[in-house]
């Protein structure tokens, strides 16, 4: 094996180089150790293909998968330079957005770790997703240009080109590819798609841009705007433009692996993440039938090749384009679109199973379900939800097809990398087995009896939240109390992930800190810390966004109450934040809706380092209170089931248990308080109270209560730090079932079968 040393890649000594220069040497150190470990190979391929992968910076984590990372580190320090610096020179990709993109990250590092040939498809988006900012306690949009200029990127340009077609022009395909190094394994690769006519410069202030002219935006934005009918045509561009060139690659690289093309389920899995990537099915049929294969062939060689992925249940995330809209995108699937259609009218009467429905609209999510081989959930509870009530009907016709993969995290970005501390004193007592196998997480048990072990762990801790500070401190100049309680949230700012609920607890408990006598007042302070960002669009979500800020503000600006209670905002919250966040919370808050959240992922990521859950049985909440058992998560809240049959009865009134629960009622006015007007927009505030008031359509008030007197009992526990901490440690030692390195080797087994 070559001896890789930084300073043979750069040609001046490393102590005189800019950071780009130290930069592009380590991109170029990085690749020569990928191509050295090679690329996982084989006759069977995996094509995820997905409008987003958020895979996070790439450095550290490319070092310590290639098992270079003390030894760069080392010949940096050596020169005097710091790893640190550089990491923070590196702009994170902006390639994605929540929790299904980051899902895609992590199935790549697995894949490649566990040896299966994949490959990601997707998108690269010139500025991603947006970047925000705060202004007058509002949420702002710019453009994230990721792709710096005169920075050398993880990304490189492939002499690889495909026509797409699309009804009123065809443009020239370019494929970019990043290099995703497996842990101390061969490497995979993500295969991202754009056009050389994109043009910034068709972007106006801040995210808006002329969204006709195709050529030009096709690849500009994550999710553009979709509020406007150009802006949903727009949408149905990137995604056929995405599969078109998927199906393209898959049969090329099908064709020269030997496939014959009736063989192709030989050659290939195409996983289909989410409805985003759907028509990948009819490109593919019309791809086969022009290589001469007849269409009922063509449909079960499809079928046996593909499989989906459903992340939500909630109706209104499921995708639904009217065929006119394809009809103007790529004509040449309408035809395919309607035998598929004509085909499922022929055997099911039921309109719900349709794929094209009376008002002329295609059902992406139907056209996978009935011609993919397999439709799977993300959480035990969620396809179970699937099954009996989403999906009913299709899982009466097809119960073979359904099945269940709870989601995972790999354990190499989430400990091993964001969480140095705890990777020392794990792999101290344990050894590194449990990189790469992590159930053997559970040695770690037996120490919960070890009162010095415990200390430690309250030491990592302890640290880590000082990182943090520190960290917090420098991105947006907030400075928070390392003492106090870290009761975190962040995922993507949504009604059904319930903020706002955490929101009425934090102004609930301002309240309650301006009646108390200083003989009650609490021993720690809690600093509810909050992350997510709100798409554009979406004028509730930002509304919440406004209201948490403003309250900090006015609880920072209140003398005795800002002793015991803070409420922080990250800006701009992304992976990288959430690696320095993670490991220095003490409280997860997963406090969706029963039923509501498909999975969660930073449930996972949470648990892994330490943190207890503040949850409902949602989601994977339900496999965590599973495996830690009641003494070690608190959970909250309606169960699924009530909450399906109060939606089903229709006659859920917040306004009764408003009316009921004088604490609730307080907490709720005080949105629209002279208080909170003082710091924010009077509309704003208004209208979220109107809506808790009139519509609160993700149950936030029945809930109210039990959340309280839940986290009063979680806040009162982490007095006792040795009790919590044992706590941290069962939590710890059985998150070894999310390590994604256990899902992936489900999908292999149960779907792919690569091997
Ligand atoms: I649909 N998810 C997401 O991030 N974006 C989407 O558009 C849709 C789903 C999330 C779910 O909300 C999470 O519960 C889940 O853990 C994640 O996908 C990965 O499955």
């Amino acid at each position: 094996m070559t001896e890789f040393s930084l300073a043979s890649y750069a040609n001046k000594p490393l102590a005189e180089c800019t950071e780009l220069e130290l930069f592009n040497a380590l991109l170029s150190l990085t690749k020569d150790a990928a191509a050295e470990k090679g690329y996982n190979q084989g006759k069977k391929r995996l094509y995820y293909i997905s409008a987003e992968f958020l895979i996070g910076k790439l450095l550290s984590n490319n070092l310590i998968n290639l098992g270079l990372y003390d030894q760069v580190r080392a010949e940096l320090a050596e020169a005097g330079r710091d790893l640190a610096e550089l990491e923070e020179f590196e702009n994170e990709p902006s390639l994605g957005n929540g929790g299904l993109g980051r899902l895609a990250a992590c199935f790549l590092d697995s894949c490649a770790t566990l040896g299966l040939p994949a490959s990601g498809v997707g998108l690269a988006y010139h500025c991603g997703l947006f970047r925000q900012s705060f202004d007058k306690n509002k949420q702002y949009e710019s453009p994230d240009y990721w792709l710096r200029w005169g920075q050398e990127s993880w990304m490189r340009r492939t002499p690889k080109h495909y026509t797409v077609n699309f009804g009123n022009l065809s443009v020239t395909s370019t494929m970019y590819q990043i290099d995703v190094t497996g842990y101390h394994s061969q490497c995979d690769t993500l295969n991202l798609f754009d056009v050389d006519t994109v043009d910034e410069r068709v972007i106006k202030n801040r995210i808006n841009f002329d969204k006709s002219q195709v050529a030009k935006n096709l690849t500009l934005f994550l999710y553009p705007d979709d509020s406007d009918e150009a802006g949903r045509i727009l949408r149905v561009y990137q995604e056929y433009f995405m599969v078109s060139n998927a199906a393209q690659l898959m049969l090329d690289e099908c064709v020269e692996r030997g496939s014959n093309l009736h063989d192709l389920a030989d050659y290939a899995a195409v996983q289909i993440n989410d409805t985003h990537p759907t028509m990948v099915i009819p490109e593919l049929i019309r791809l086969l039938g022009e290589r001469g294969i007849g269409f009922d062939e063509a449909v079960q060689i499809v079928r046996d090749t593909c499989a989906y992925t459903n992340h939500t249940i909630l109706a209104e995330a499921l995708e639904c384009w009217p065929l006119s809209f394809i009809e103007r995108v790529a004509p040449q699937l309408v035809p395919i679109i309607q035998q598929l259609d004509a085909f499922v009218r022929g055997q099911y009467e039921d309109d719900f199973v349709q794929v094209i429905d009376q008002w002329q609209n295609v059902h992406m999510a139907n056209i996978d379900i009935h011609f993919s081989h397999s439709v799977n959930g993300v959480a035990a509870l969620h396809t179970k939800i699937l099954e009996d009530s989403e999906l009913a009907p299709f899982y009466k016709i097809y119960p073979e097809k359904f099945n269940n993969k709870t989601n995972g995290i790999t354990f190499r970005r989430w400990m091993v990398e964001c969480n140095p501390g705890l990777n020392k004193l794990v792999s101290g007592k344990i050894g590194e087995g449990w990189k790469t196998d992590a159930e053997q997480l559970e040695q770690l048990l037996p120490l919960a009896d070890d009162p010095a072990f415990l200390a430690q762990l309250d030491q990592v801790k302890r640290t880590n939240k000082q990182t943090f500070a520190a960290w917090l401190a420098a991105h947006q100049g907030t400075v928070v109390d390392p003492d106090s309680v870290f009761d975190v949230q962040s995922k993507r700012l949504h009604e059904y992930k319930r903020q706002q609920l955490n929101l009425l607890w934090a102004i609930r408990k301002y309240q309650r800190l301006q009646m108390l006598e200083a003989d009650e007042l609490p021993k720690h302070k809690v600093t509810v810390i909050f992350g997510a960002k709100a798409a554009p669009a979406y004028t509730i979500a930002k509304d919440i966004i406004h209201a948490i800020i403003c309250l900090g503000k006015v609880i920072e600006a209140d003398p005795v109450a800002s002793k015991y209670l803070q409420v922080v905002m990250i800006e701009n919250y992304n992976v990288t934040a959430a690696q320095h966040l993670i490991p220095a919370a003490d409280i997860s808050e997963q406090i969706s809706l029963a039923s509501k959240e498909a999975s969660g992922t930073s449930n996972m990521k949470f648990m892994l380092n330490g943190a207890i859950t503040l949850g409902t049985m949602d989601g994977a909440n339900v496999e965590i209170a599973e495996l830690v058992g009641e003494d070690n998560i608190y959970t909250f809240g309606d169960s699924s089931d009530e909450v399906i049959a109060r939606y089903k009865r229709g006659d859920y009134n917040p306004r009764s248990y408003y009316e009921k629960d004088e604490e609730l009622a307080a907490a709720v006015d005080f949105l629209t308080s002279d208080a909170m007007l003082a710091q924010g927009d009077a509309t704003n505030l208004n209208r979220l109270h109107d809506e808790l008031l009139n519509k609160d359509w993700f149950m936030t008030f029945p809930d109210f209560a039990d959340y309280c007197a839940t986290k009063a009992q979680v806040l009162k526990d982490y007095e006792d730090r040795e009790a919590w901490q044992r706590k941290a440690l069962v939590n710890i030692s059985k998150a070894g079932y999310f390590s994604s390195d256990r899902t992936i080797a489900q999908y292999e087994k149960d779907i792919w079968h690569l091997r």
